[in-house]
């Protein structure tokens, strides 16, 4: 029996659209640099921690001859943190990129993320390898990882295999952590005199690494267009039966940009955006009675059913919890020797416990079990919390059954609370890439492989004015730590890349709060159904909602 389906057969033969500058090849195309820059915010401290990267200019690209990129160079690409779907098509952009420019370039992809840079894991992306890959979803061609490469040791093996492979490019291809990790190894060639150039790509499906130039991390487009089409279903679902209230928990474990997008596809009854709950600095209980007053009118109008999307950062941005998790990521670090040697769970929280703040130990005792031990899980490399592993779903029921059973003794409430959860997240992480995402990641692929051959290093891949159709998109890099400001990680101050949050000054957020309060009493569903690939242009090369209301504002 044949091992791939029908649609992966059809998609091997899709040929993403090249935007018109990069495609007659990296010899048609010269490097233009704009003016100097400076980080976000934080700039003197970044600017020491960065003293050859900081500053550098903005980089566009411009048709002209560019002999200089014919000499023969070795890449490397890795793939960092969690998968995204396109990722299959910026190797393809990259090794297509490379072999334009000479087609004796070689490509190779360190195995299973930075850890296989520091063990030294890796093997040739040759064409005919690509050609099992392109236009897939996932990310196992050479998999991924969390590992981080930060210490002093960690810096130094990742440059000894560099070395060892006589490698002249590395490509990393990750989050807004594992580019800031980009940024410092960068910087830390260019002071140990080691010329490879060190190129990022904005891959999480999560869409919080973004700016004004960065108009959208790939995967995020596939992603909610998976998620949509599942959340749709249940909409349908929820107006036929009429039973059940529906509690969906969707990924994003820092911004809420994958809940504000399924929901301006799909319109459920309740939308909650972790950005707004932190603005207004709401306690879980307002949270919860905010939920609990549509769940009440509904009732009324004899309606007992409805849709409430969750996302799964929610309970970050609780200021309380935000709070206790923070503590809780300080005290677990401080303390990973004492509490190694500690085997039961209620004596490692209650060991945690005496270490919090009495107010925040109150808090965490007042917690339902399940989710104090979520809350406790371990950080992942980079010192966040693990928020997918969290049923923030569950515990807002909880909570909401409690305060409806009140509100039924006051006499306030007399409907039914029958409940369904679900946790969307994996189901869209490796979803076969949608047209756009299969020209956006073959074009920052080929981006990429343009800047690595000019030998600029410290720059993400750029590629611009998504709205636009992919010939017309433009080309170029942005110093990574031009998107750079000084946070709290692991117990300590550190230079990341700033998370880009749903603004709520934004036309994207402006949207929802004009139309919210009419989802919350109707049944404004709308059902956009699954990812079309062949077909009329209005569905297949449709762009997210989000990127459409912020780009009318341009
Ligand atoms: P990245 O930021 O690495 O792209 O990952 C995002 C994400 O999909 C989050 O939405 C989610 O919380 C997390 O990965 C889950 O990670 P893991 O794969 O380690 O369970």
């Amino acid at each position: 029996m044949a091992n791939i389906s029908e649609l992966q057969r059809q998609r091997l033969n899709f040929k993403p659209v090249l935007p018109d500058i990069l495609k007659n090849g990296p010899s048609a195309l010269k490097i233009k640099q704009g003016k100097p820059t400076q980080s976000v915010a934080d700039r003197e401290t970044v600017k020491k921690i960065f003293p050859h990267t900081y500053g550098m200019p903005e980089i566009s690209f411009v048709k002209g001859k560019n002999a200089d990129v014919k000499k023969l160079i070795r890449a490397a690409v890795v793939l960092s943190g969690g998968q995204a779907p396109g990722g299959h098509n910026v190797i393809a952009g990259i090794l297509d990129g490379l072999k334009k420019a000479n087609p004796k370039n070689k490509l190779y992809g360190f195995l299973g993320g930075p850890g296989g840079v520091l063990e030294n894991q890796i093997k040739e992306i040759t064409p005919a390898l690509m050609e099992g890959y392109r236009n897939t979803g996932g990310f196992d061609l050479i998999q991924s990882g969390r590992t981080k490469i930060e210490t002093d040791e960690q810096l130094a093996t990742a440059k000894e295999n560099i070395l060892k492979n006589k490698l002249d490019a590395f490509i990393v291809v990750g989050g807004d952590d594992s580019n800031t990790n980009a940024g410092v190894i960068a910087e830390y060639f260019k002071t140990s005199g080691v010329a490879v150039s060190v190129i990022g790509v904005p891959k999480t499906i999560d869409g919080d690494l973004k700016n004004e130039i960065i108009e959208t991390s790939f995967g995020f487009d596939t992603a909610t267009k998976i998620y949509a089409e599942l959340v749709g279903n249940i909409c349908r679902d929820v107006n036929s039966a009429r039973k059940y209230w529906h509690f969906v928990r969707l990924m994003g474990r820092s911004a809420s940009h994958i809940t504000l997008e399924v929901g301006f596809k799909t319109q459920p009854n309740i939308v909650l955006i972790g950005e707004e709950v932190l603005a207004k600095n709401m306690t879980l209980s307002q949270v919860i009675d905010n939920i609990a007053a549509v769940i009440v009118s509904r009732a009324k109008d004899g309606k007992n059913f409805g849709v409430c999307l969750v996302p799964e950062g929610l309970i970050e941005f609780i200021p309380e919890m935000k709070e206790l998790i923070s503590a809780l990521n300080d005290a677990l670090a401080e303390n990973e020797t004492a509490l190694a040697a500690v085997s039961s769970f209620e004596e490692k929280k209650n060991f945690v416990i005496s270490k919090l703040p009495a107010n925040l130990a109150a808090l965490m005792k007042s917690l339902p079990g399940g989710i104090a031990a979520q809350l406790m899980l371990d950080r992942d490399p980079h010192g966040n919390v693990q928020v997918s592993l969290i049923e923030t779903e569950k515990l807002l029921i909880d909570m909401l059954s409690a305060k409806l059973k009140t509100l039924k003794a006051e006499e306030k409430y007399d409907g039914k609370f029958s409940t369904i959860t679900h946790f969307f997240g994996y189901e869209g992480r490796c979803g076969a890439p949608s047209n756009f995402d299969a020209n956006y990641c073959y074009a920052l692929g080929y981006n990429a492989a343009v800047l690595a051959l000019n030998k600029c290093s410290g720059y993400l891949s750029s590629v611009r004015k998504l709205v636009k159709a992919p010939a017309k998109w433009e080309c170029g890099g942005i110093p990574l730590t031009m998107m750079m400001n000084i946070e709290r990680r692991k117990g300590k101050e550190k230079p990341v890349i700033k998370k880009a949050l749903v603004e709520l000054n934004g036309a994207p957020f402006k949207q929802l709060e004009k139309a919210r309060d009419v989802w919350a009493k109707t049944e404004s569903y709308v059902f956009p159904g699954p990812i079309q690939f062949y077909g009329p242009s209005a569905v297949t090369d449709m762009t997210t909602k989000t990127l459409q209301y912020e780009q009318k504002k341009k």
